[in-house]
């Protein structure tokens, strides 16, 4: 015969069975939340829209960790020849003169939001770099 405890104890102990299936199954399973560091790659633009100039797309998303690779083109066909494309959070100077694509690289390994800009010619239309956090 079973009393009320024992039928408690069995339940609860099949309680924690299922639990512990669940915790292995769990922790067996691949990281899907946070994606390994890996190499992004962008070609981003100078394009002159109206008189202003503007690095396209201007937003770029990564995530923290992550390699940044950054084709830049200029041929904006006005003078001047050349334009920046700086990000001052992780010391990204360049220079690139009309028709002499650049490609800088850097590891984002800060997370937030970083201004991208001209640093020859800081009436551009600025950009961001967004670094999610891993
Ligand atoms: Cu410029």
């Amino acid at each position: 015969m079973t009393d009320s405890r024992t039928v408690a104890r069995r339940y609860l102990t099949g309680a924690l069975a299922a639990i512990l299936a669940l915790t292995s199954i769990a922790a067996a399973a691949p990281e899907t939340a946070h994606a390994d560091p890996t190499t992004r790659k962008f070609t981003v633009v100078n394009i002159d829209y109206e008189g202003s100039k503007i690095w396209v797309p201007a937003t770029l998303v990564v995530e923290q960790g992550d390699t940044v690779q950054i084709k830049l083109i200029n041929n904006v066909p006005t003078d001047p020849n050349q334009h920046g494309f700086s990000i001052p959070a992780f010391n990204v100077n360049a220079v690139v003169t009309r028709g002499t694509p650049e490609t800088v690289e850097f590891v984002a390994n800060k997370e937030g939001v970083h201004d991208i800009a001209c640093h020859l010619h800081p009436a551009h239309v600025a950009g961001q770099l967004i670094v999610l956090d891993d």
